[in-house]
């Protein structure tokens, strides 16, 4: 069966800068989505759902946070082979750098993953959203007789820019790359697709990021230190010299790896029938079962969103929003446009009661929140007005970030009554 011949590997991500500051206190993996999920809750469900059930994560720095997920999360009977382990970064005798690229981190954790029985690696990025059947994919990979086949995506120019884009031979083998061209350049990339995707002007196949490797490929590229990159080094030079295979896919798929994609991501989950489809009967997005009551709600006027379990909102109205788990949000309040993370913990009646006057974590009374992401844990005042859009420049302080538009107010920061942005 193909699946027992399958290792995934997660590539979990660098300095995470680029999700900056969410990533500022914990690794990319486990930054929270959805209200209630992990980043990393995405493709380790896509393989769990596909019958894969050997994981590695690679990580450059290993967070509480996301250690506590894993080892809460995917606890595997004890009659099973399956497994997530968590490989971060290390400094040992002969190698005292941190991972210099995705190519790098496999290299550098490859001595923990050889000792397993496996033809084939599957390569996968940490920060994207989308389902899909590896299965199917491997099968592709078996049929063509490749060595190296990449899952690819039917783009348009201006998201083209953004990503590896290559032609393929009536086969769909891969007989050209370039990583990242730039829009003059692009032009001349345009290759073959359906009459659906030439109608949406997605005539580039764009690189998804998720590859297979046949093991001993692996072992040999990684023989050479001096290529460190999948989608700048590995791929394009392989390209002519071994077997790589394109595997099309047209389904939803988004990278969510800025600031601006993950708030759009999130967002997009409150539409009426959402790209990304959580409601399924069969393939779950798992995440950490945290037992927690159902949420309470009174006098809210609520439109197009979403609300996790253990919520207590007396808000005035929340539209097109996500709220993440134990949340509070105060009387009088408006929240629009919004991804409030949530909270990791409830403050007892007692432990307030204890400090009279403090702000209480969540949202206060009387206060205004547009386009904005609340990270976990922040304390909001009474009357505060957060107002995020392009009137507002890139910026940064204590208590927040605004990157393109997005106001996103850091973890565990205390904003005081009647603060105004
Ligand atoms: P990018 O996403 O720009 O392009 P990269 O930054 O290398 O490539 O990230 C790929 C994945 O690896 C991400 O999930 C990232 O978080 C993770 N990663 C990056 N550096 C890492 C490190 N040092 N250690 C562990 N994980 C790391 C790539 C390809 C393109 C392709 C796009 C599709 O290079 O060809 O089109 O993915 O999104
Ligand atoms: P979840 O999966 O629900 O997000 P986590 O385990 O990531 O859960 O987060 C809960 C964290 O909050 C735990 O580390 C827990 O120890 C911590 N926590 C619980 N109560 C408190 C508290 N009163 N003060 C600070 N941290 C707390």
């Amino acid at each position: 069966m193909i699946k027992d011949d399958v290792i995934a590997i997660i590539l979990g991500g660098g300095q995470g800068s680029r999700l900056y500051p969410l990533t500022a206190k914990r690794s990319k993996p486990a930054v929270p989505i959805a209200g209630k999920y992990r980043l990393v809750d995405i493709p380790l469900s896509n393989c769990i759902n596909s019958d894969i059930n050997r994981m590695f994560v690679l990580t450059q720095f290993n967070s509480a946070s996301l250690n506590r997920h894993i080892k809460n999360t995917y606890n595997f009977s004890l009659f099973s082979k399956a497994f997530v382990d968590l490989l971060a970064a290390e400094q040992t005798i002969s190698n005292k750098n941190w991972f210099q690229g995705t190519a790098d981190a496999v290299r550098q954790s490859m001595h923990h993953f050889l000792h397993h029985d496996f033809k084939y690696v599957l390569i996968l990025s940490g920060d994207q959203l989308y389902r899909m059947d590896f299965n199917h994919l491997i099968q592709r990979h078996e049929e063509s007789g490749a060595k190296i086949t990449i899952a690819t995506l039917p783009v348009n120019a201006q998201d083209g820019v953004d990503f590896g884009i290559l032609k393929t031979d009536g086969e769909s083998m891969i007989t050209s790359f370039v990583e990242k061209p730039n829009i003059d350049e692009i032009r001349k990339w345009n290759s073959e697709v359906s009459d659906n995707m030439k109608a949406e002007g997605r005539i580039y196949l764009a690189s998804m990021g998720i590859y297979v490797f046949d093991r001993d490929v692996l072992i040999e590229l990684m023989n050479d230190p001096s290529t460190n990159d999948f989608g700048k080094e590995i791929i394009p030079q392989s390209i002519g010299k071994r077997k790589v295979f394109s595997y099309q896919f047209e389904g939803y798929w988004t990278d969510i790896g800025n600031i601006r994609s993950f708030f759009e991501a999130n967002l997009g989950l409150t539409d009426v029938i959402p790209n990304f489809n959580l409601f399924d009967n069969k393939k779950r997005i798992y995440t950490h079962a945290r037992i927690l009551p159902t949420s309470k709600i009174s006098g809210t006027l609520i439109n197009d969103s979403v609300i996790a379990d253990g919520s207590i909102i007396s808000a005035a109205k929340i539209e097109r929003s996500v709220i993440g788990i134990r949340s509070r949000i105060g009387k009088g309040s408006t929240v629009s446009a919004t991804y409030m993370m949530g909270n990791d913990y409830y403050q007892t009646l007692d432990e307030i009661a204890e400090k009279p006057g403090e702000i209480l974590m969540g949202i206060g009374e009387n206060c205004h929140i547009e386009n904005a992401i609340l990270d976990k844990n922040c304390r909001i005042g009474d009357n505060v007005t957060i107002i995020g859009g392009t009137h507002l420049a890139d910026q940064e302080n204590d208590l927040l970030v605004v990157s393109s538009g997005i106001v996103v107010v850091k973890k565990e920061v205390t904003i005081p009554h009647g603060f105004v942005i």
